[in-house]
Formats: C-alpha cells, structure tokens, sequence
C-alpha cells in the first residue's frame, strides 16, 4: 500500500506538469506562413523537407472574391450531399457522435451557414460538415470537376506538383465551430482555404506513438484540454498551430495528423495527390487514407506473427511479443527521434 500511495502522489504533480507543458512554447510551434511563393521555392525549401507550410498570398482563382452563400447556392448545382449532421460541434468518428443525412447542395450551405435553423434534424443550433464524396463513393473519387464543372472554374489549384499525380479535389463545408477529429492521410494535401478563418493543429508522424491512435485516427478528441489521466503520452506531444486566412493554402505532407476548427462558416477544397509511386496505393481507395499496399501487408503479416505466438503458453507469449517489438525498434526506428 505504501508504494501505491508514493505512485499516486508522483503521478499527480506531473499530470499538472505536462498541462503546463503543453501549452508552453516548448510544446508547441507556430507553422510557417510564407508569403507569394512559387512552385521552385516550395519545392526546394518547403516539399523537400515534407514539413507542414502556410503560404500566402497564391493565386486561387475567382473563388475568393466571387464565392458568397448566395452564389454557392446558385451556381453549385442540384446535386445532393451526404453531410455530417452533429449536435455539438466536435465531431467525434470513433463514437459516431453524428448522424448522415442528404440535402441537396444549395440548401445544406444556407443552413451551414447560419447559426440557428428553422430546418433542422436534431435541434437547432447543430453543426453541419461537408467531405464532398464522388458520385459512387464506394468506386469514385471526388473531383470538383465532375460534382461541381460551374465553381470549379472559379478555382485554381496550385500548380506545384505534377499534374499526373493528382488523385482528388474535395469540398471541405462547415459550421462555424466545427472541429473535425485529428486523423493523417496518406497522399500529400494543399488545403485550400476559400471562405472563413480556421484554426488548424498538426502532428508529425513522429508523434504517433503519443496520439493512441484507433487506425487513422486519434483517440484524443479534446486537443486543448487532454484527459491526461486517460491519455499521459498526449501530454508530451509537439504540435504545430496556425490560423488559415480566405485565401490561405496549407500543404499538409502526407501522414501529418491535423486537426481543424472552422473558427467562422467554411468554405475549403483540399487537393489529395500521389507522392509515392503509383502501385504503391490501394485503387479501390477512394477517400486516399487507406494505407500504402506494403504497409497494409505489413499489418498483415504483423497479425500472422502474432497469431503464431498463440501456440505458446502466455508468459513465452509476452516475452517473444516483447522481443518482435525490441527488433523493431533495433531494425526500422530512428534511434535519435525516440
Ligand atoms: C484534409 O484536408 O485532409 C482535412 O482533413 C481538412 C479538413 C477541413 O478543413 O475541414
């Protein structure tokens, strides 16, 4: 019992700790906003290093002087929408704390855009969010192109990658407030910020063994208040913090974790492309979050391992668990990153 005590009294200071941690500055970075870059510049002082960057100031098209609720509503077409209906504004995957309904485009950006619905489903102030699908979601990739032909012509993608690697350009429509879980993709991302402030956290893939993660995707729903007691690691993670402008364009580099808050109603379109060879990716993956081939068999071949060791009794299964992750880490991880 003595020892229980001395434990419990050691770990309650240092949760206090890592509180003041995490929101000190050690903990925390600002991302890089640069201004007016072209494509040889981010190549070479922002792609190259595949960290997170603002920049400022590109060329986006009509869109950020010509889109209002008014002129989306007319010029988006009849198309329906699958959207992300929520009482409150976090959206929580892992616990589904949202429902799907279909609304046909014009009518969800009128109610995402205003603060309290006569038309609602759950009650009238819920939160509404967009990841626009393609018109098959279980075969097709979502393409501004082909769902949206009259707003794309009024968007211009950065023309900073090759254009053969494209894979998608989706529509990203929010309430105001809405905070989208923290999760990675796999291909690389310019989040194109159209319409309204948002405030955007990221996590190096280094971090990964911090975030408990539930596939792509972290357990930690409450990024700036942790339940440290349930999720101690969290607390020790860096994160990267920016607010985007209208206008802005967020290159998050692919396995980056983010997090968003649409700060004021939302307008975005990200652009998904292929930064590793072409066989390296799932085709049936339409959403570009399932994991590179080698990667999935690598799981796969993990999940065989472990089953194998079943044949043990329990205590020879733990002690040769322990030795596959020791060779792991020997073998595949950066010692100087640990
Ligand atoms: C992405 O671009 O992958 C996102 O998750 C962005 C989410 C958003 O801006 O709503």
């Amino acid at each position: 019992t003595t020892s229980t005590c001395t434990l419990v009294s050691v770990s309650k200071p240092s949760i206090v700790l890592l509180r003041t941690n995490m929101n000190s500055t050690k903990m925390q970075k600002d991302l890089l906003v640069v201004e007016d870059v072209d494509g040889d510049k981010f190549q070479s002082s922002f792609y190259q290093k595949r960290e997170p960057v603002i920049l400022r100031g590109l060329d986006i098209g009509q869109c950020s002087t010509k889109w209002t609720v008014d002129y989306l509503t007319e010029a988006g077409g009849d198309n329906s929408v699958k959207i992300h209906v929520a009482e409150t504004p976090q959206m929580d995957f892992l616990h589904k704390n949202f429902i799907y309904r279909t609304l046909p485009f014009s009518d969800f950006v009128r109610r995402a855009a205003e603060e309290k619905h006569n038309d609602f489903f759950i009650s009238e102030t819920e939160s509404y969010y967009l990841r626009a699908l393609g018109d098959d979601p279980r075969k097709d990739i979502a393409d501004i192109e082909h769902q949206f032909p009259k707003l794309a012509e009024d968007v211009t993608l950065p023309d900073f990658f090759p254009r053969e690697k494209f894979f998608s350009s989706v529509f990203r429509i929010a309430s105001k407030r809405t905070q989208l879980w923290t999760h990675y993709d796999v291909m690389d991302n310019f989040l194109i910020q159209v319409i309204g402030r948002k405030r955007v956290v990221l996590f190096s893939p280094s971090e990964a063994d911090k975030l408990y993660l539930n596939g792509d995707k972290s357990e930690v729903l409450d990024i700036d208040d942790p339940d440290l007691e349930k999720y101690p690691l969290f607390g020790h993670c860096e994160r990267y913090e920016g607010t985007l402008e209208p206008g802005d364009v967020l290159f998050i580099p692919a396995l980056w974790f983010h997090n968003v808050i649409s700060l004021e109603f939302g307008v975005a379109i990200n652009v998904f492309w292929k930064h590793l060879d072409d066989k390296l990716y799932d085709n049936k993956d339409t959403y570009g979050n399932r994991d590179p081939l080698p990667a999935m068999r690598a799981f796969q071949i993990l999940d065989r391992s472990l089953k194998t060791l079943e044949e043990l009794p329990e205590e020879y299964r733990e002690f040769y668990a322990k030795r596959l992750i020791l060779r792991i880490q020997s073998k595949m991880l950066n010692q100087e990153k640990q």
